[in-house]
């Protein structure tokens, strides 16, 4: 019927989080569709609160990146952009390959403030352009439909009536057992689809519970592919039984966000922390008891891990290139790559205007992390995609930081964590020839681009390179003179 949750994984996906509309459309033209991303996921669209004044204490940023966490309503005036901008945007992704997919705040409406980005007025419980009035919403108190601790907040992330009816962060709490909020919320998801969205990563999915998401999806429309829509959960691991990631498999895909700290610890080498090592990544996946592959939105960072500690982030310069560039060669789940803004505040927002506004994305100034246009990235992009689902074979490791392995006999690629460069001979399971190294080249007739060096494979599919420090060697058949 028409509730099934499989859709087609989405390929590799690049998180452009708080790009604004015009630069997104940009980058879909410019970069993403020629590089081979096959989607895009944007920030939350609706219209959210909007600050006037600073908190209290060490409060310095008044327009912080999360203000989009907080809806007023389903209107799209954002801070990415207008409704008109954002439909242009999805027509041209679509239209460069790239299909796009919201990032959706479905559990809860803003929790603070009394105006919005589209300029409308509300409180805590009464958002009038929806409209929500209290009798939508989970409450403080003994009812069927209430929230019984003390604070009416979340207090312990392990009991499930919380998690599931009381306020994540102060946020008031939809009622999403409720046939009503459940169509508003459908009623929204399925704008965006009539704008061509191609599916979602679920806000706080966590605190939704798997029935409601259910009753949700089931209301949804085709996409305008013909396809269900991806539906892509937020559920951080760490909580029991119904709670666990694991869990909710039953109704969506999930964010890889345990991978994201396996990925950590096994390229993470800090003398005074821990040493990690990439030989570990033999196994990786359901194997290391994470969710299954084909149900696995799968990333090195977001933007909550980024700040939270839990994940490698740009700040670990090529070690973190290297690991987006394992996590693409992998196999594992749909691959996304996260390109968000610098920061030195954790609640710093991407370059605005003064009323909140985010400014077009400029890759030359240093503010924009741009990790989608990184060579390396773009050409394993280009590896993924060639390789598909062939299988891991081949497999090598030093024991310490240097692995590879082939994708069948489609692609080979090597990975050095270490410190000093390391010279391998190993077998690549592919046929005897030059091959361009894509981490650095292309094929350009008879050669490869960049002036590299061909990577010589003998008639027994041996190679003998060496691979740099926080460096990658990547051939496929694509790429082979
Ligand atoms: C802001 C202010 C708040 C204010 C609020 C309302 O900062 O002071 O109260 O406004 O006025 C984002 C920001 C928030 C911001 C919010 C709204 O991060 O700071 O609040 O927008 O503007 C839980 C949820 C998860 C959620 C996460 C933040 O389960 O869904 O909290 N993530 C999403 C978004 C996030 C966003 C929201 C939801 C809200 O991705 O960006 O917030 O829309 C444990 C629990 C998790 C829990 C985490 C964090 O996780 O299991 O359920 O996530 O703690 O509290 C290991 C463990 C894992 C643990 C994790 C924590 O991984 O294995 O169990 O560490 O790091």
């Amino acid at each position: 019927g028409d509730d099934g949750h499989r859709t087609d994984a989405p390929g590799v996906t690049a998180n452009m989080f708080e790009w604004n509309w015009s630069s997104v459309a940009r980058e879909c033209t410019n970069h993403l569709g020629p590089a081979g991303f096959r989607g895009v996921q944007v920030a939350p669209p609706a219209d959210s609160l909007k600050r006037t004044s600073l908190g209290n204490g060490s409060d310095t940023v008044l327009h912080p990146w999360w203000e989009v966490y907080q809806p007023v309503d389903y209107t799209l005036t954002s801070r990415m952009g207008t409704a008109a901008q954002f439909a242009a945007m999805v027509s041209t992704c679509r239209q460069a390959g790239v299909k796009v997919y919201v990032d959706a705040v479905i559990n809860h409406m803003t929790g603070q403030g009394n105006t919005s980005y589209g300029g409308q007025s509300y409180t805590h419980f009464s958002y009038p352009a929806v409209p929500y009035t209290a009798a939508d919403f989970h409450q403080k108190g003994t009812g069927p439909n209430d929230c019984s601790s003390s604070s009416g907040g979340i207090e312990d992330f392990n009991n499930v009536h919380q998690v599931f009816k009381c306020e994540l962060l102060g946020l008031a709490d939809l009622n999403t057992s409720d046939p009503g909020v459940q169509s508003r919320l459908a009623a929204y998801l399925n704008t965006l689809i009539g704008y061509g969205v191609s599916g979602f990563r679920v806000d706080a999915a966590k605190h939704i519970g798997q029935a409601d998401l259910d009753a949700i999806y089931r209301q949804l429309h085709r996409t305008k592919d013909g396809l269900r829509p991806y539906w892509a959960l937020e559920v951080f691991g760490g909580g029991p039984g119904i709670l666990s990631p694991q869990a909710f498999t039953t109704s969506g895909s999930v964010l890889g966000l345990d991978g994201v700290k396996q990925i950590r610890d096994a390229f993470k080498s800090y003398p005074d922390q821990h040493i990690g090592s990439l030989a570990t990544l033999q196994v990786f996946g359901s194997g290391s008891g994470l969710t299954p592959s084909d149900r696995t939105l799968s990333f090195v960072t977001n933007h909550d891990t980024e700040r939270n500690g839990d994940a490698l982030s740009y700040k670990d310069g090529s070690r973190y290139l290297l690991a987006n560039e394992w996590l693409l060669a992998s196999g594992y789940g749909s691959p996304q790559v996260f390109s968000g803004f610098t920061f030195s505040s954790p609640d710093d927002s991407p370059p605005s205007d003064a009323n909140g506004i985010i400014t077009d994305a400029d890759c030359g100034t240093g503010r924009w992390t741009c990790t989608h246009r990184n060579p390396g990235i773009v050409g394993m992009v280009g590896w993924h995609n060639y390789v598909g689902k062939a299988q891991r074979a081949n497999f090598y490791t030093d024991g310490d930081n240097v692995i590879a392995f082939s994708r069948g006999n489609r692609g080979w690629a090597a990975f050095n964590n270490g410190t000093s460069p390391k010279t391998i001979t190993v077998q690549t399971g592919l046929p005897g020839g030059d091959y361009c190294n894509v981490l650095a080249s292309q094929r350009s007739g008879s050669g490869c681009t960049n002036g590299a060096p061909p990577v010589h494979v003998d008639s027994h599919g041996l190679v003998t390179t060496t691979v740099g420090p926080s460096g990658a060697v990547g051939l496929d058949r694509a790429n082979k003179l």
